[in-house]
């Protein structure tokens, strides 16, 4: 036991009408929504990055946080890992995910930094099975370190490439050691800044190359979990190749990836590419390819990727009333990729922005499941394409542009328009909300 989150208590569910700060009003995990337990729909993970590494920086300053554990020994990182299954024990989280170098300090060379990594997770193996959450993903940190600043996969040095796949097969090694659900790659610098000096073609195919060799992998190892890769369109790069999911689709597809990798899908990052979260959750769907979510907030008024916590309900129902469309998450989970604010110093800040936030996605559960059960909003959606229910409208798609002209011809065509109904569906959801 460490003192970090002295005289913090463990975080429970008392219902809405509790007055104490450190509880669960909303976020009841063995209540069942729409016959799963909500923990089990929700599947919570804490990020390590951002809690536990992150120093409090912005572009104007530097660390603002004084954790006992920011150093670069392997002490240090102990104590890290035990200050991070404290809290979410405290939380009652039932998975985390973090990269390598948020958990281990960088060696002197590539194989120290491996051990480290394998030190560290044997430990975290121990942590785990003493009762500790599981792994919802593992992922290499292939951006913080000035060696990839050209980028991993798609760096003109291929030295750099050679580095960067070697970091990811420990990386896949650590996760599937761990039991994780899910490898992500998230492309931080997998992009340019500059196309004056960048071949994209080229930087395109070695990047459709790595991804190939990590699936792979997958198999060679019997690592069960979906390869999942989480779309940005820029930040910190000029333009990042991962833009959005439909991009991504196509780059799995030119891959011949699409069954093999699926998306996680932020929520800052859906509106940087400046889609709503729920569009991007729906197209995913739509593709099969939807596989987690990164659930955090940007700040409407700013225009990088803030991180907050999230904090608004109506969003959050929208964006699980997509999850829940497609089936609910297999082994994809909600992931809070969410940072304090770099003067919310305190250890039990960190707690109170999980706890609000776990309780902010139950009533958006709650409100997408109910929406869901109401069934009016589907029953609206299915009228409306009730037209192509029909034998002859079926007929038609397999028909041509000749023989459609001359059912037009045939039937007089002359198409009446008619409500889409949308204030009328938006005055239903808010019914909910
Ligand atoms: C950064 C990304 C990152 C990934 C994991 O914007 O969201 O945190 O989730 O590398
Ligand atoms: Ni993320
Ligand atoms: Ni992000």
């Amino acid at each position: 036991m460490t003192d970090f989150f002295a005289g913090i208590p463990q975080i429970t569910y008392q219902g809405p009408d509790a007055t104490e700060d450190f509880v669960f009003r909303h976020y009841n995990p063995d209540e069942v929504v729409m016959g799963r337990r909500m923990e089990d729909h929700l599947r919570f993970a804490i990020c390590y990055w951002h809690s536990l590494a992150w120093p409090g920086g912005d572009p104007f300053g530097g660390q603002t946080f004084l954790r006992p554990w920011f150093g670069d020994t392997m002490a240090d990182a102990k104590l890290k890992a035990d200050v991070a299954f404290e809290m979410f024990r405290i939380l009652g989280a039932p998975y985390f995910c973090f990269h390598d170098v948020d958990v281990r300090p960088e060696g002197a060379s590539f194989a120290e930094s491996t051990r480290n990594l394998e030190e560290i997770t044997d430990i975290f193996a121990e942590k785990m099975q003493a009762g500790g959450p599981k792994l919802l993903w593992g992922t290499a940190n292939l951006f913080s370190n000035r060696r990839f600043m050209a980028g991993a996969a798609t760096n003109p040095d291929p030295d750099v490439f050679a580095y960067s796949a070697a970091t990811v097969k420990t990386c896949m090694d650590a996760t599937y050691k761990l039991g994780g659900e899910n490898y992500v790659l998230w492309g931080g610098r997998e992009g340019y800044e500059t196309l004056l000096n960048t071949d994209l073609g080229r930087e395109l195919d070695h990047m459709g190359r790595f991804l190939s060799m990590v699936v792979d992998y997958k198999h060679k190892i019997g690592f069960k979990g979906t390869i999942l890769i989480e779309p940005k369109p820029q930040e910190p790069t000029k333009h990042q190749y991962d833009y959005d999911v439909a991009t991504v689709f196509g780059f799995l597809q030119r891959f011949g990836l699409e069954k093999e990798v699926k998306v996680n899908i932020e929520q800052g990052h859906a509106i940087l590419a400046g889609h709503s979260f729920e569009h991007e959750l729906a197209l995913a769907a739509s593709l099969g390819v939807l596989g987690s979510i990164d659930m955090n907030r940007n700040d409407y008024q700013c225009g990088w990727d803030t991180d907050h916590f999230p904090n608004n309900v109506p969003e959050i129902a929208l964006a699980y009333y997509e999850v829940l469309r497609a089936g609910g998450f297999d082994t994809g989970g909600t992931n809070f990729d969410a940072k304090l604010r770099r003067q919310s110093l305190d250890a039990e800040d960190l707690i109170l922005a999980h706890a609000g936030a776990m309780d902010v996605c139950a009533r958006g559960l709650k409100a997408a499941a109910a929406m869901l059960e109401d069934g009016r909003l589907e029953a609206a959606r299915q009228a409306r394409y009730a037209g192509w229910d029909k034998p002859e409208a079926k007929a038609m798609l397999q028909g041509d542009l000749d023989s459609i002209t001359a059912d037009v011809l045939a039937r007089g065509l002359d198409p009446q328009p008619c409500s889409a109904k949308q204030e009328r569906l938006e005055n239903l959801v808010n019914r909910f909300v």
